[in-house]
């Protein structure tokens, strides 16, 4: 199951594009060829909960049409009641434990770790796969967030015995370079949604991933 974690991971969030919602972008990936899907919609945009349900509503419309794994962020109760391939918690969100129980096996369960250790914590607790980052410097998470580098994520990715997303900062410049580390698979979000063709961009990173 932790093998549809893998090649390009596109991360709908629209927090640099305003005037496109996040399934506008999730439409615009599996367009582009992408089948690694995440919507994230974080708290601090001013977004209510119920519009966060439509979202992940509509994308799972979109699954009817195109075959794409969707991982929802944060959110464990959307992603049961619309019965989502998965779901992406960080430190900040219920333990990866409780989430195991709460949607039983089948589910995937992602979750965004830090260091080796925690990575190894989450995998023992439930989770399918580790995200680790940021590889990069990224406007996502502004300047305070820890930048890990390339040397680190691959002591990781050896370390870790579950798939691990690479992701922060990951562009068309670096991306190769964040593949020979052995990462299963690179997420991102501003190389796609800064791009004048978003589908177009996401082909690339399909046709190159
Ligand atoms: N998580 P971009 S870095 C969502 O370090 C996220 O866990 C990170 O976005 C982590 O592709 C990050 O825009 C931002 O850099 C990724």
């Amino acid at each position: 199951m932790s093998s549809k974690i893998s090649g390009f991971y596109a991360i709908a969030d629209n927090s640099f594009r305003p005037d496109l919602t996040p399934v506008d972008l999730a439409r615009a990936y599996v367009e582009g060829g992408c089948r690694l899907i995440q919507l994230r919609v974080k708290d601090d945009v001013r977004c209510p909960m119920s519009d966060v349900r439509k979202f992940a509503e509509a994308i799972m419309v979109l699954k009817k049409k195109y075959d794409f794994t969707f991982i929802m962020n944060d959110h464990v109760d959307i992603a049961l009641e619309v019965g989502a391939d998965g779901v992406h918690v960080g430190a900040d969100d219920m333990p990866v434990d409780q989430v195991r129980r709460q949607v039983g096996a089948k589910m995937l369960i992602g979750y965004s770790s830090h260091s080796i250790s925690e990575a190894l914590e989450a995998q023992k607790a439930g989770a399918d796969y580790v995200a680790f980052g940021a590889i990069f410097p990224t406007k996502t998470k502004g300047p305070g967030h820890p930048v890990q580098g390339l040397d680190r994520l691959r002591e990781l990715v050896t370390a870790v015995p579950i798939p691990v997303v690479a992701i922060g900062g990951i562009t068309r410049g670096n991306f190769k370079n964040v593949m020979e580390t052995g990462a299963s698979a690179i997420a991102m979000i501003t190389a796609l949604t800064d791009s004048p063709n978003i589908e177009q961009e996401a082909r690339f990173f399909v046709e190159h991933l």
